[in-house]
């Protein structure tokens, strides 16, 4: 019998698939191709420009960890912005704090908003919280005009392909450090330790500069490439504020011991980032 695979080539001497059961979307936007595929195992998956965002199975630890650590960092964030995040799993997460009162989702393509809204009802419809606003705007466009501020940050990005790029330049995190009120706290998708060395490295340099207490950590997410990947927090409040704090109820991948444990590194890494 036959199957059939969709693969995510990475590099030339690297790729990974997941069975595919059946195709739920497949769209051109002006600014991308959205794919929505049912697989075996992992469920539904919202893959854009042929880059696998989410699967139903294991987006949890994904979108618990770039939200949360942040989020509890910083103790009682009222205004929160997601840059990206269209699809709504981190917009789900967010809410799960009440101290919030605003958590404003600035995605370029309106459509990553429709077609995930359509298929992962697991994100319990986030955008009919009266507390979420939707800016459907380019982020960078909309962190240059400057005028808002917020508690929490959260660059829940695709990779730093095409327009995409841009968000992982100094120029970017400059806006959002600018964007941040005092105590507040940025968590950003910043990739795989060992595909992205370089990366990584240049952003935890620009990122010292920036704040008091950047640090790198990771998560486990078998459908990202080398299984897992990793976020940049900065700060000028350190990660481990966030210890101390009530974690939201239901959750999936974070815990006490995980938060602990996902700052620390391996160490060629550690040594690349921290010297
Ligand atoms: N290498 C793929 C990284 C994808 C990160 N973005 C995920 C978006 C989920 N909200």
């Amino acid at each position: 019998m036959s199957s059939v695979w969709f693969t995510e080539e990475l590099h030339p001497y690297y790729r990974k698939a997941l069975r595919v059961k059946a195709i739920l979307e497949d769209e051109q936007t002006p600014y991308q191709h959205i794919q929505v595929l049912d697989t075996e195992f992992f469920g539904k998956t919202l893959i854009l420009d042929d880059i696998i965002q989410l699967t139903e199975r294991d987006n949890a630890g994904y979108h618990e960890m770039i939200t949360h650590i942040p989020m509890l960092a910083q103790g009682s964030p009222r205004r929160v912005l997601i840059v990206g995040g269209g699809d709504g799993g981190s917009l789900q997460q967010v809410l799960k704090h009440s101290s919030v009162e605003e958590a404003v989702v600035c995605e370029l393509d309106r459509r990553v908003v429709e077609v995930s809204r359509k298929h992962f009802t697991q994100f319990g419809d986030p955008w009919s919280d009266p507390r979420a606003r939707l800016v459907i705007q380019d982020a960078f466009t909309y962190m240059e005009g400057g005028r808002e501020k917020f508690d929490v940050i959260i660059s829940d990005t695709t990779d730093p392909i095409g327009m995409a790029e841009r968000l992982f330049s100094e120029e970017f995190y400059r806006l959002m450090s600018a964007a941040l009120n005092p105590g507040g706290a940025i968590a950003t998708q910043c990739e795989q330790p060992f595909f992205d060395t370089a990366l990584i490295r240049e952003i935890y340099s620009f990122a010292r500069t920036l704040t008091r207490h950047p640090a790198y950590y990771y998560a486990h997410i078998p459908t990202y490439p080398g299984g897992g990947i990793g976020f940049m927090y900065l700060s000028d409040t350190p990660w481990q504020e966030g210890l101390n704090r009530d974690y939201p109820q239901g959750l999936n991948y974070l815990n006490r011991e995980v938060h602990q444990a996902a700052f620390a590194l391996p160490e060629f890494f550690r040594r690349e980032l921290y010297g």
